[in-house]
């Protein structure tokens, strides 16, 4: 990841080989000069993403996935957006990482290196979704700051690692503590080594949820570097927001985390509902926890086209925060009557679910196939977007592709 400030003569050669051609007059480069090719990278390449997903912003790296390509049942790294609000670590000395835990709370704080993590705890796998709180931005209006999240960040990858409750229990906790924040080694945009650019955590009981992993393993290898290596924190069904990648300390609070990104109207909604645009008063804004129920439907790819007679098979995911899917349907006629589809029980608390459904069509012509799961709690997506918020997070509204019967 680190540019090269300058190119040896050795360098060169092998710079050769990875473009494929020569640097003609490689030899002159001034010293202290950075070739093109070096200062703006192929993100695809460097990340090993698919082509195919969509570039928001280069400085953070900020992707996302389109509907179809999230079709797997686990998401693979090709397909998995990139939310980063600093820059990426540019030199990560694996061999000297280490996991501190300290804060008020702690009886006394404590270090681990990376290989003790791994070999004093037991690891669990679990697939976990993790949604950014504002994926679905674009649609709000009138329009909220940040990344123009279509409906592409979310995945469900499987990811491998200790408990932070047993690590929590190793190291001690008191009474005191109600909520864990964590402190990364990302650098803020500005470059100021005494700024973060995002800490943020949750409250000792999602802290203390069997799945909430201290991750170093993602899909069974190394976490790729753009998704936290070698370390990640990971808090499924909550904002993605939570769970902090390339993670160097989690400080156990005496109240709720204070760091950059947990206040204002940051990662938070107004307690009640508002008009679109209203001023909301800082005390009535709310931390956003469990993501509220949504789904996506990953296959076909929207403008599909079929045969008048043939049944469309379409499939995707559902999800809900905490909790599990209870329902999932889907409408041709858009909303005005429902059919269900078949939903999958999830491979373990706070992994996505996968449904599934042979939809027929009346006649030719244009449709449109809208999904809507409902949680356990019998909540059900809206159809069009949900209430406003100034930040414009959790737009669980309905997904919905286009299909011509011809
Ligand atoms: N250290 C650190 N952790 C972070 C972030 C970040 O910028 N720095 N971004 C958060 C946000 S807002 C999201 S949505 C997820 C994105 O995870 P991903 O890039 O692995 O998909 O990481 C979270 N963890
Ligand atoms: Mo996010």
């Amino acid at each position: 990841m680190k540019r090269r400030d300058f190119l040896s003569r050795t360098a060169l050669s092998s710079v050769t080989t990875i473009i494929g051609t020569d640097i003609v007059f490689g030899a002159l480069i001034p010293k202290g000069y950075s070739p093109l090719l070096f200062q703006d990278p192929d993100p695809f390449t460097l990340f090993k993403k698919d082509k195919a997903m969509v570039v928001l912003n280069d400085k953070p790296w900020n992707m996302e996935a389109q509907a179809h390509l999230l079709d797997d049942e686990i998401t693979p790294n090709k397909y998995m957006f990139i939310r980063n609000n600093g820059l990426i670590p540019e030199e990560i000395d694996v061999a000297n990482w280490t996991l501190t835990i300290d804060g008020e709370a702690v009886k006394a704080a404590k270090t681990y290196s990376l290989a003790e993590l791994k070999s004093k705890f037991r690891s669990y796998t679990y697939q976990l979704t993790i949604e950014c709180g504002g994926n679905g931005r674009s649609e709000f209006d009138p329009p909220a700051k940040g990344n123009q999240w279509t409906i592409g960040a979310v995945s469900c990858a499987e990811w491998t690692g200790v408990r932070l409750r047993d690590v929590l229990e190793d190291v001690g906790i008191t009474d005191k503590a109600v909520y864990i924040g964590y402190h990364a080694a990302d650098l803020h945009l500005s470059r100021d080594p005494g700024k973060e650019p995002i800490s943020r955590g949750a409250p000792m009981v999602k802290a203390l949820q069997d799945e909430t992993l201290i991750a170093y393993k993602m899909n069974g290898e190394d976490i790729p570097l753009a998704h936290g290596y070698p370390l990640r924190l990971v808090a499924g069904g909550w904002p993605a927001s939570v769970s902090g990648k390339w993670l160097q300390k989690i400080s156990v609070r005496d109240r709720i985390h204070d760091g950059p990104k947990m206040t204002g109207d940051a990662y938070r909604v107004p307690c009640n509902p508002v008009a679109p645009g209203e001023k909301v008063d800082d005390k009535d804004m709310c931390i956003i926890e469990s993501m509220p129920v949504k789904s996506l439907i990953t296959h076909p790819k929207t403008g599909a086209m079929i045969k008048n007679g043939t049944k469309l098979n379409i499939r995707g995911h559902a999800w809900a925060g905490e909790q599990e899917v209870a329902k999932m349907e889907y409408s041709i006629d858009f909303g005005a009557s429902w059919q269900s589809c078949e939903i999958k029980k999830p491979k373990n608390r706070l992994a996505w679910q996968h449904f599934s459904a042979a939809v027929s069509f009346p006649k030719k012509g244009y449709y449109e196939v809208w999904a809507r799961a409902t949680d356990a709690d019998g909540t059900s997506q809206p159809m069009l977007l949900p209430g406003w918020n100034p930040k414009g997070y959790l737009n669980n509204a309905c997904h919905r592709i286009a299909i011509k019967v011809t």
